[in-house]
């Protein structure tokens, strides 16, 4: 019996003792994984203050970079310096200016300090491409002529025309009803509705596979929706990415197709900036695009506008006689392109191009900002709107 009592007295103490090293060993790992914790945290917070730097100085770049001068032929490095320490921005706002993106590269917050972290901002105006989700049969006008102009310089081989423009429509239209024949002129095939997406299906060579889905059936916020639309879905998305649409055929034989998405954007009022648009974009703009009943030249057209646009082809324009201050710089508006085009360089630009075409200097901007420190990256996507010299934010995106 009292043998008994004392065997339980000690099975008792040792489980307090085991219950208590178990406390005590939670208890370390506990503060081991705090201590983690709170160094994570102080990077952390470090990071969204590098990303906040890099936001105000975005903003210092778009409040005024449509006002810097364009640098001077004979610019010095000692001219460039002074001007360096006068706007440590200049490059960059002139570069937006330009050429409608600026990049800063990697900028260390104390360049003494290698753990100080680094931020980058990358600015890009919008407006600059084709919103998308004005394109299609409740949109613009003209936008089978555009899809038409844009599958054809992306070199998408025809007989998918039909398919990806009837595939859009159906994403893009509110009813349920599938598109046929939209561009009747190119071999046959179909939109999808709801009825598409109900299942499970594979991609063309079995690799790939695609949930069940509904179409939007309205407008898409992200490019990246567009590889789950039919017609885009085929060869592993490659229209949308550019590429070699058939890598398994011989060398002679294979096409390769450009990136449809480097024509379009989601947000904008589906016409271009002509001061700023790229010429390939400018190229599949009705009006300014190849005609077979005129003698135009799509790429004549564009090389005058590029050429009349830039203030570096200024001294040229000069030497051909034409006086400096009313013959170069940004267009003013439509007769003002239409005139300096026709009178100036003789070709002649269809009234439809005004359509789709603006003028003033750009109001929305893509912002990418990365923040970078001891190995943790915090990177903010944003659409800004910049309006009476203010910054305003539409979008915000934390590590998307
Ligand atoms: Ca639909």
């Amino acid at each position: 019996m009292c043998r008994n009592r004392a065997g339980s007295a000690l099975v008792t103490v040792i489980w307090v003792i085991a219950v208590l090293s178990l406390i005590v060993m939670n208890f370390a790992a506990e503060s081991k994984l705090q201590a983690s914790v709170n160094r994570h945290t102080s990077e952390r917070v470090r990071v969204n203050s590098l990303t906040d730097a890099g936001r105000v100085v975005a903003e210092v770049i778009l409040t005024d970079y449509q006002d810097v001068s364009e640098a001077p032929e004979d610019q010095t490095l000692d001219d460039m310096e002074e001007e360096f320490q006068k706007d440590r921005w200049i490059q960059e706002k002139r570069a937006l200016k330009g050429s409608s993106v600026a990049e800063t590269g990697a900028i260390a917050i104390d360049p003494q300090d290698p753990y100080s972290g680094t931020f980058s901002v990358r600015i890009e105006a919008k407006e600059t491409k084709l919103n998308i989700n004005t394109l299609w049969s409740g949109g613009n006008q003209n936008w089978l002529e555009i899809w038409e102009n844009i599958l054809a310089a992306c070199n998408v081989p025809e007989e998918y025309w039909n398919e990806i423009v009837c595939s859009w429509n159906d994403w893009r239209d509110s009813d349920e009803a599938v598109s046929q024949d939209l561009l009747n002129d190119y071999p046959r095939g179909e939109g999808g509705e709801s009825e598409y997406y109900r299942e499970e299906l594979k991609s063309e060579d079995g690799e790939k596979e695609f949930s069940p889905c509904k179409p939007r059936n309205g407008e898409i916020s992200d490019l990246k929706e567009l590889a789950m639309v039919k017609g885009f879905r085929e060869h592993n998305g490659v229209f949308l990415t550019g590429g070699v649409i058939n890598p398994e055929a011989k060398e002679e034989d294979r096409i390769t197709v450009k990136s449809l998405l480097s024509f379009f954007d989601v947000i904008g009022t589906g016409k271009v900036n002509v001061n700023t648009a790229q010429p390939e974009i400018l190229m599949v703009i009705p009006g300014i695009t190849d005609d077979s009943d005129s003698d135009n030249d799509c790429t004549n057209i564009v090389q005058a506008i590029l050429d009349y646009r830039s203030e570096s082809s200024a001294a040229a324009i000069q030497d051909s006689g034409l006086s400096k201050d009313e013959d170069y710089g940004s267009f003013k508006d439509f007769s003002d392109l239409q005139s300096r085009i026709r009178d100036k360089a003789g070709y002649e630009i269809g009234n439809e191009a005004a359509n789709y075409l603006i003028y003033a200097p750009e109001r929305f901007f893509d912002i990418t900002i990365v923040g970078s420190s001891a190995g943790i990256t915090h990177t903010v996507k944003a659409v800004a709107m910049v309006q009476d010299g203010k910054v305003r934010y539409i979008r915000w995106q934390e590590d998307p």
